[in-house]
């Protein structure tokens, strides 16, 4: 097996069948670099069985809007072009897939099923619903996680010094080169229909005529999106990564989110660029133990997405100051609309919902602002994951529940100096941004991008 059984969990007892190997393909949304498809491919040619591909369309996936569904629509019509020109159909479903892939199952006779791994609760909730109503093995590949998350670490790691040394010391058995994925077409034993799913008819349904982000989706745009990072980008990350302004962020995470680029490539290319050792550090620090550290808060704590998950000091603290006045509360609309009295917070929401990007140093800066100006820390965490799941192409993924609870309840960080509203909770102040970068230059630069995308839209 060229796929580390160490990636691969039984989610279920059930005996292998003699029918097609099926993939149900869902946070990794690619054809090349995907543990999950080798797994797949590689099972059913253990088996002399054929092999399909099929991806489920939930509706109203957490919040996601049109421009979300666009994003990842337009990247599975790729995914679908490039799995048929090596002979692997590729199915769209629709429905809630606790009912929709038992029904694909039964349709194919299904001898077995992968599935990719994802530590949200309602992909959980997906899996174990298939699991039990499948008369099949139902496989979960990690193919998201360089080291895969349940091989990491057997427990909720407390912050990045603590799981860095776990995933140092298993990276070199993990952070391969990919085998390649067979081509099947001249095999030509795959079962499976080649008609093409109606995309045009699928999108307006979905999508609606919501308007495309400013970066192209799918996994080619990916792989150019990383090689122009590792270009001109990644050489002055580590002194500029702090500056919204120096445009070194790398750009990757809608990629990232939805699979269409696997992190293990881009950290496999990262090092054998030719760029600072500091740089490099900095960057595979983001991408392997920040990412990774992400999926394990998700995957061992349930409530992710609350108050609850906050560690104790944090939620002790923010209790004690729940009484303390606000100098300011927004309501959720004003501060969707940017409309408050911090000119660096309204750039920064703005640039969230026109470009649907926000900076990471800047994330912290938004989250924190929203605990300062809303009544109480739920109302906080609440608002702030409502705007980034609506804006974000990277919301609803475990890296933006984790940087939310970092911002406003000390997730993985520590306790600093206590203050009204915040307790020990770390702050962050607009002055503090002006000692870091220039405030003014990023709030005239996201203002004026704002006039223009206004313009193009009534233009
Ligand atoms: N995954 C699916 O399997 N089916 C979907 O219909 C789906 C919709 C969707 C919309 C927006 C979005 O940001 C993610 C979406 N995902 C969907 C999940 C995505 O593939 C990622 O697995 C998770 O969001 C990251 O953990």
């Amino acid at each position: 097996m060229a796929v580390d059984p160490r990636r691969v969990t039984a989610l279920n007892s059930a005996p292998a069948g003699s029918g097609p190997v099926v993939y149900w393909m869902s946070r990794d949304q690619r054809v090349r670099d995907n543990w999950a498809l080798l797994f797949a491919q590689e099972l059913a040619a253990d088996r002399r069985a054929g092999l399909v591909v099929v991806f489920c369309l939930a509706g109203g996936f957490l919040g996601a809007t049109g421009r979300q569904y666009a994003f990842m629509l337009d990247g599975l019509q790729q995914v679908e072009i490039d799995l048929e020109s090596i002979g692997i159909p590729f199915h769209l479903v629709e429905g809630d897939p606790a009912r929709a892939l038992p029904a694909f199952v039964r349709l194919w006779k299904a001898g077995a099923v992968v599935c990719d791994f994802d530590p949200l609760r309602v992909k959980r909730r997906w899996k174990a619903g298939v699991a039990k109503a499948i008369s099949t093995p139902l496989l979960e590949v990690d193919a998201h996680n360089i080291v895969p998350c349940r091989a990491a670490s057997q427990k909720q790691e407390y912050a990045a010094y603590t799981i860095r040394p776990k995933l140092g010391r298993a990276l070199g058995g993990f952070l391969l080169e990919y085998p390649a994925l067979e081509d099947l077409a001249s095999a030509r034993k795959n079962a499976g229909g080649t008609e093409r799913t109606d995309w045009v008819e699928v999108r307006k349904r979905f999508a609606g005529v919501a308007g495309r982000y400013e970066f192209k989706p799918g996994e080619r745009a990916a792989r150019k999106s990383l090689g122009d990072f590792l270009d001109s980008r990644l050489e002055k990350y580590a002194e500029l990564s702090n500056d919204p302004n120096a445009g070194t962020d790398s750009g990757l995470s809608p990629y990232l989110h939805f699979g269409q680029l696997s992190a293990q490539r881009a950290a496999l290319e990262v090092m054998t660029a030719d760029a600072p050792p500091a740089s490099k550090e900095a960057f595979l620090e983001q991408l392997i133990v920040r990412r990774e550290l992400s999926d394990n808060f998700c995957f061992y704590n349930r409530r992710y997405d609350s108050t609850g998950g906050f560690p104790d000091w944090a939620r002790k603290t923010l209790d004690a100051h729940r009484g303390d006045p606000r100098e300011y509360i927004y309501s959720f609309r004003q501060l969707e609309g940017a409309r408050t009295h911090d000119e660096l917070w309204n750039a920064v929401q703005t640039e969230m919902v026109v470009r649907g990007r926000m900076h990471g140093y800047l994330r912290m800066y938004w989250a924190k602002k929203i605990l300062e100006w809303t009544r109480s820390p739920e109302d906080a965490i609440r608002t702030a994951l409502k705007l980034n799941d609506r804006h974000e192409p990277d919301g609803r993924d475990p890296n933006g529940y984790v940087g939310v609870a970092w911002s406003i309840g000390g997730v993985h960080d520590r306790a600093f100096k206590e203050r009204g509203v915040f307790g020990t909770i770390r702050y962050m102040s607009l002055a503090g941004c002006r000692r870091k970068f220039d405030v003014d230059g990023y709030v005239r630069r996201v203002n004026e991008l704002a006039s223009r995308a206004a313009a193009g839209r009534s233009g």
